[in-house]
């Protein structure tokens, strides 16, 4: 991998994965980039994982605090969990034996928008080193002469871990493809509050920063080289539901565009991931918007298929989120991409500044809603943490619209969407506009709360779930122990999810 090392310097550091994992104390809290399976490090958290195994099988606990972008792959959290080698974890995972780890108490979590991520850790408020971090764990493309490093396949808060970490590490991954040079825009956002300056981000692909990480050299102290491929997962293709849901989304842009409130270009988009997100973009490709652009924080395949066809004609992430099938693609045809694409940190594709400037479309999924458009993103009532909120609060809480879709029900109906009282709150009904569900949009737009009840109830909640929402509703609105802005009953609030966790459905027995 001569060729991807190019600065003497780095390349007299380098070093096998074991020996770079070695140069870390137990204990150390490691910034490490990685954003939705992309750019992760992989070879040296395998190694730290079979160091923290050998130590556990010796009855001794090696554990470290893990900052990342966002969820990483099998490599990094999966296997670190499955030893038990991260103590704490911060600000998103997406990786199952990670939720279980945490769920059974053994890892803490704390979960975080990532927008903030970057400005937390400037902060202090993560390790005890020097600069703050005690290590920061980078994969890049390639080590230029002059020691700048070209990203890989996502930026994340790669920007803020090298700058404040104490020592460097960095894997080289020859997997990663050179072309991607050239597709990164990196802008860091000012470290103190009081002297910050307006980003000059004015339109969804302005670029005006480097292509290169630049830091300080001198931090490091190990190169790993790698070639580890990112986990691209695959895409189902929409079914029925899936499509239903879109639908109703592709029919509200086109009333907002009647109505005036909205051009044929639509506003900038923000897209979560899944097979919604994915299906709302296979509707966008197939439908009568055009030149439309994205302001998001993930590249999926339906946004590949969206820039070849010329439906959108450019799109800002932080990284990407694509299938196997969908990496071919991209390595393809990476030239023209590289044109259309733009990669930036994630304190930037999601700042709350340029989201609301730009005024951003937001569609992400969400596991409950309740009566009154409170969103629960991010708890399973009885089962612990899901993921996380990711960037769905950045965007959800600045976008001009903000809209969040689901299947009205889970677990073959025995879990109802829509619920009297969500059980963990993320999204207040401040920052919602819409819910989505395969029955219809209800549209929370200058609806007080008892209004919004009754859109939901009527619009989105699963038929079956209707009488039942409706019981609680009226007996509510009767005997408020809450007053009679949002009328609850707190005795019954969480009734649906007690009947849940004592019966196994949310449904009443006949
Ligand atoms: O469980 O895996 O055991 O089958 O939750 O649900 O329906 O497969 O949907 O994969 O789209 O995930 C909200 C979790 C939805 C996701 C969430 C169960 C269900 C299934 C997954 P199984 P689905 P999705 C920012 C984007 C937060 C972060 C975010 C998420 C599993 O969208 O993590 O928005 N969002 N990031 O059966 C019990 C319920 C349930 C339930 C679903 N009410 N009760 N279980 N499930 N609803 C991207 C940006 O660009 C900003």
């Amino acid at each position: 991998m001569a060729d991807r090392i190019l600065n003497k310097a780095l390349k007299a550091k380098v070093m096998s994965a074991e020996a770079a994992a070695a140069l870390i104390p137990n204990g150390s809290v490691i910034g490490m980039s990685g954003f939705t399976g992309a750019g992760y490090p992989k070879a040296v958290p395998i190694a730290l994982a079979k160091r923290a195994l050998d130590e556990k099988l010796k009855g001794k606990a090696l554990k470290f605090d893990v900052l990342t972008g966002a969820s990483t792959g099998p490599e990094q959290d999966t296997m670190m969990s499955m030893v038990e080698a991260s103590r704490f974890r911060f600000p998103y995972q997406g990786d199952a034996a990670t939720r279980e780890k945490i769920n059974a108490g053994l890892i803490e979590y704390q979960d975080m928008h990532l927008s903030h991520a970057g400005t937390l850790v400037r902060y202090g408020f993560y390790g005890k080193g020097k600069n703050n971090l005690d290590f920061c764990l980078i994969e890049v493309t390639k080590i230029n002469e002059d020691g700048t490093c070209v990203p890989s396949s996502s930026c994340g808060a790669n920007n803020v871990y090298l700058e404040h970490a104490d020592k460097i590490i960095l894997e080289v991954n020859s997997w990663q493809d050179e072309r991607l040079e050239g597709m990164h825009d990196i802008i860091s956002v000012q470290a103190e509050h009081g002297k910050r300056t307006p980003l000059p981000i004015m339109a969804a692909d302005d670029r005006k920063g480097s292509t290169v990480w630049k830091f300080d050299t001198s931090k490091v102290v190990a190169v790993v080289e790698s070639a580890f491929p990112d986990r691209n997962a695959a895409f189902k293709a929409p079914e029925e539901m899936h499509k239903r849901i879109a639908g109703h989304i592709l029919d509200f842009f086109d009333g907002e565009v009647k109505a005036g409130r909205l051009s044929k270009h639509l506003n900038p988009l923000q897209s979560g991931v899944g097979n919604i997100a994915n299906a709302v973009l296979v509707g966008l490709n197939e439908g009568p918007f055009d030149r439309m652009i994205s302001y998001t924080e993930v590249i999926q395949d339906g946004m590949l298929d969206m820039l070849d066809s010329g439906k959108l004609v450019a799109a800002s992430a932080t990284a990407f989120s694509v299938s196997p099938e969908g990496q071919v693609r991209f390595n393809k045809s990476i030239d023209r991409y590289r044109k259309q694409i733009i990669l930036r940190p994630q304190e930037i594709s999601n700042h709350p500044e340029i989201i609301r400037r730009l005024g951003c479309i937001a569609m992400n999924g969400f596991v409950e809603a309740d009566i009154y458009g409170h969103v629960n993103s991010t708890h399973i009532a009885g089962k612990g943490i899901e993921n996380g909120i990711g960037g769905s609060g950045d965007f959800a809480r600045n976008s001009a619209y903000t809209i969040f879709m689901s299947p009205a029900t889970a677990k073959d109906g025995k879990i109802s969407a829509i619920v009297p009282f969500a059980s963990h709150i993320d999204h207040t009904e401040h920052d919602v506009s819409g819910i989505v569900t395969e029955f219809g949009f209800a549209d929370l737009r200058g609806r007080s709360p008892k209004e919004k009840a009754k859109e939901i109830i009527e619009k989105a909640a699963a038929p079956e779930y209707r009488p039942i929402l409706w019981d609680y509703y009226k007996r509510a609105m009767k005997a408020p122990s809450a007053g009679l802005h949002s009328p609850h009953m707190f005795s019954e609030a969480f009734g649906f999810h007690t009947r849940y966790l004592q019966t196994g459905s949310m449904m009443p027995k006949k």
